[in-house]
């Protein structure tokens, strides 16, 4: 029996209750929870009775039931118990996803054998688009040569690593021929290389052949925007011993913003972001070497996107790295009234700052100076950040 997908979050008042309480569809008054709390939501199984389930109920643990979907509230301890006296599957599902929730030890390691302690210190991602048409710079760095001045000075401001990518994926974009993406991103990885900038390069692709000639060429990494959409990928990164990062997309950028309703939006994210993870482990891939990514704006409303940076807090359930994308999005000009991206610098930050504090490790973002002077300040701040690696280790 495979264990239940549960989902963990503290919940710290009523207005993460309510927003909890409305996406499950279990109960609509955050008054039933004994605020603040863990809650955690676990998918009824089949032939269980809720009655039975709430007879074995901790004390001081409060149970909602909805069509599908089982609430329990409490404390981190009373919460904890459920799993030694609640059946499977239901009692491992609830041991992966506490243990998913509360790991602190997140790193990631390249195939050099290099590990980056992600609980220490936030990492930014600087992004490198080598496009004529990306929707906030495109065209700036298209040359090689501009490229790589730019990544010298994503280096200099404390990027520990750039982002490469040859295809625009802003909504309504469509797709480039393989041919034209590799020879816009190949020369720049090949010259970052050659210039030894002490940064490592990951390429933002969807397609497993640009991929495979972009590692050849010298990337350590690849960020996937379709979550393994391309079936060659998962063998790829696999064989090759690189990590990557699992992005959630619903639809593909010509069409991903046509329809972005959801019933439960971050339920959904972690769902599928669950089963491309799991997917990864088949084929070999250790934690260390998965990224997750919830994908802000890609088949998203502006709503939605702070409604995923409002629950982020509920993906480290994975029990992965999370990286954040929130770098000049519409969504921030939608709640400012910004229309133009370049002047969304303090909107970015406020948002890659939430993400931080609600437990984002890796922050994707064009201006790299600015993010890393603002997550300096989070990472010091992060409530959820054990003493015992605060030590920066590699
Ligand atoms: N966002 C963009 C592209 N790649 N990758 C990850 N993992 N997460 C993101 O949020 C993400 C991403 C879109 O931003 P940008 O590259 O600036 O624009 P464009 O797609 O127009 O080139």
């Amino acid at each position: 029996m495979a264990p239940a997908r549960v989902r963990v979050w503290d919940l710290t008042g009523p207005a993460d209750a309510r927003s909890f309480l409305r996406a499950s569809g279990v109960g609509k008054s955050p008054e039933r929870l004994p605020l603040p709390c863990r809650a955690v939501l676990i998918p009824i199984p089949m032939g269980f009775s809720p009655n039975e389930l709430q007879q074995r109920l901790p004390a001081g643990v409060t149970m909602l039931v909805g069509t599908q979907q089982l609430l329990v509230a409490g404390s981190r301890q009373g919460v904890w118990q459920l799993r030694d006296t609640w059946p499977e599957p239901i009692s491992s599902g609830l041991g992966q996803a506490l243990n998913g929730y509360e790991r602190r030890d997140l790193s990631l390691r390249f195939s050099d054998g290099e590990r980056w302690h992600l609980a220490a210190r936030t990492r930014v991602m600087g992004i490198l688009n080598v496009t004529p048409d990306s929707f906030s710079d495109g065209g700036l760095f298209a040359t090689p040569p501009r490229a790589l001045r730019h990544a010298a000075e994503m280096a200099e401001q404390g990027a520990e690593i750039v982002d490469v990518g040859g295809e625009s994926t802003r909504p309504g974009a469509e797709a480039v021929p393989v041919e034209e993406e590799c020879r816009r991103v190949l020369p720049v990885i090949e010259a970052i290389q050659r210039e030894r900038l002490g940064i490592r390069v990951s390429i933002d692709t969807r397609r497993a052949d640009v991929a495979a000639r972009a590692l050849d060429a010298g990337a350590d990494m690849v960020n996937d925007v379709s979550g393994l959409g391309d079936p060659q990928m998962l063998p790829l990164v696999a064989a090759r011993g690189c990590p990557i990062v699992i992005m959630h997309m619903r639809g593909r950028p010509r069409d991903m913003q046509l329809d972005t309703r959801y019933v439960d939006l971050v339920g959904e994210i972690l769902a599928a972001l669950g089963e491309r993870a799991d997917q990864a482990r088949r084929a070999t891939m250790t934690d260390d070497r998965i990224v997750i990514d919830p994908g802000i704006g890609f088949g998203k409303s502006a709503t939605g996107n702070e409604e995923i940076l409002r629950q982020l807090g509920s993906i480290r359930t994975l029990g992965l790295p999370i990286m954040i994308g929130v770098s000049r999005k519409s969504f921030i000009g939608h709640r400012t009234g910004i229309r133009n991206p370049g002047q969304r610098l303090s909107g970015s930050l406020a948002a890659a700052t939430a993400a931080v504090l609600a437990g984002a490790c890796l922050v994707r973002a064009h201006d790299v100076g600015a993010t890393r002077q603002a997550l300096d300040v989070a990472d010091a701040l992060r409530p959820w950040v054990e003493s015992t690696y605060t030590a920066e280790a590699g």
